[in-house]
């Protein structure tokens, strides 16, 4: 299923004088305010934001699933999906693969029908949290940290068919995340657990193409929950560096425990050139994948203060890789994801509109009021119109979800493939 631009003009017609009015009013206030209005438009039309495949149909919880109607089934419908969130936002310009669930059986297929939707293929995600059919050793006890040789070389090898898949498809990056832990103490030997991974994770490295990175998750607890190998941004960073120059921490937010400084991390991150990768979702007692921006937006904005600073100030650091990781258990997954692709721009946009060189003043003069006072003037505007007029500009529609309602999309969807179609890589 596709949605055919015309189709997105129509919609748009209903709402076009009323975002003038709006974005004329806005875009007036910044310029008086010496904010360059085209260029805060420009930076928001660049942001993209990979969706990843396990994204698009219903999560679930430990406790159950309940299933959305006319979910994606095969590698080819789920981009087909990403493909209808970036026709809509144009802010989701990539896809991120979750192996062994979307190997591609024809490659240039598969590459021909992502670029019909100009979607790129960003990270690829390996998985040695579970056990496959077929693979004759168990991640039961631990992948990369296993005390078994066999389980560790199996995982080892598993990442490296994955680079290999993602470098077919133009990938340039690999994301691992470890579920190795410990459920109780005395299980599992710290010292042990952590040299095995960095061993690994060395092996894995040395089979890394030339233009690509490695990006390592962090993540306190769950599905271990005494103790996780890779606990923490520094153990992750410590892996990094000892792993190479191609090698980075990967942050998500939903994988700190709470009330923990996020944008500390970031910016700390940043300062040293090792943040490579981000994960977005959001989350009230620990990693709830719900949407971004639904419980603590102005956390995500000070974050994106951060990542706007260091973006302008750390050459030091690459461009990071920007995906989505949320799971939706009662919203339609593509309306969530929307949802969440706005929270993105919005606290994006709102932290371009603060004004860096006042703020050092302020900082330098020790006037903290003045300091708050910045950072909150910037919170408070309203940049709804900077997200539609950045969209309208390059065809997107000026309020995605009420598009995607219009169009009945989901109806079509549920048309095409049925109702019993159900996701897979979740
Ligand atoms: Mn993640």
């Amino acid at each position: 299923m596709k949605i055919e631009k015309s189709q997105i003009g129509d919609v748009n017609k209903a709402a076009a004088i009323v975002h003038k009015e709006g974005f004329d009013f806005l875009g007036h206030t910044l310029t008086r305010n010496n904010t360059n209005v085209e260029a805060v438009i420009e930076k928001l039309q660049k942001f993209q934001v990979a969706i990843p495949s396990w994204a698009l149909g219903a999560g679930g919880t430990r406790f159950g699933r309940f299933g959305f109607y006319g979910e994606p089934s095969s590698l080819e419908q789920k981009i087909d999906d990403v493909g209808l969130l970036h026709a809509l936002t144009k802010t989701a310009g990539a896809v991120s693969l979750h192996i062994p669930w979307d190997v591609p059986s024809d490659y240039t297929a598969i590459k021909e029908l992502a670029s019909s939707h100009e979607i790129l293929f960003d990270a690829v995600n390996s998985n040695t949290f579970q056990d496959q059919k077929g693979t004759s050793n168990s991640y039961k006890f631990g992948s990369l940290s296993n005390q078994s040789n066999d389980s560790r070389a199996q995982a080892i090898q598993h990442n490296i068919d994955v680079i290999n898949i993602g470098n077919k498809l133009g990938s340039k990056s690999l994301t691992v995340w470890l579920a190795d832990g410990a459920c109780f103490p005395g299980q599992s030997n710290f010292q042990t657990a952590l040299q095995h991974t960095q061993d690994s994770l060395k092996e894995i490295y040395k089979e890394l193409p030339e233009d690509w990175k490695m990006f390592i998750e962090y993540k306190p607890y769950e599905p271990n929950f005494y103790s996780t190998v890779i606990q923490d941004w520094g153990t992750s960073f410590m892996l990094a560096n000892e792993c190479g120059d191609k090698a980075f921490t990967l942050v998500d937010l939903g994988h700190h425990l709470p009330n923990s400084n996020i944008e500390q991390i970031v910016a700390t991150l940043m300062l040293k050139g090792k943040l490579g990768g981000f994960h977005f979702n959001d989350s009230k007692y620990g990693d709830d994948d719900l949407t971004v921006g639904s419980i603590k937006p102005y956390a995500l904005f000070l974050i994106f203060n951060e990542l706007v600073y260091g973006m302008d100030n750390n050459p030091q650091n690459p461009y990071p890789a920007w995906m989505i990781d949320a799971s939706h258990n009662v919203k339609d997954p593509l309306e969530d994801l929307i949802q969440s692709l706005e929270a993105i721009q919005e606290a994006y946009a709102k932290a371009l509109l603060i004004d860096q060189k006042a703020l050092k003043i302020a900082q330098q003069e020790h006037d903290v009021v003045k300091c708050q006072e910045i950072l909150q003037n910037a919170y408070r505007t309203d940049v709804r119109p900077l997200l539609r007029e950045a969209r309208l500009r390059v065809g997107g529609a000026l309020e995605p979800i009420q598009a995607y309602r219009s169009l009945k999309i989901r109806e079509g969807l549920i048309k095409e493939r049925g109702k019993n179609s159900i996701a897979t890589g979740l």
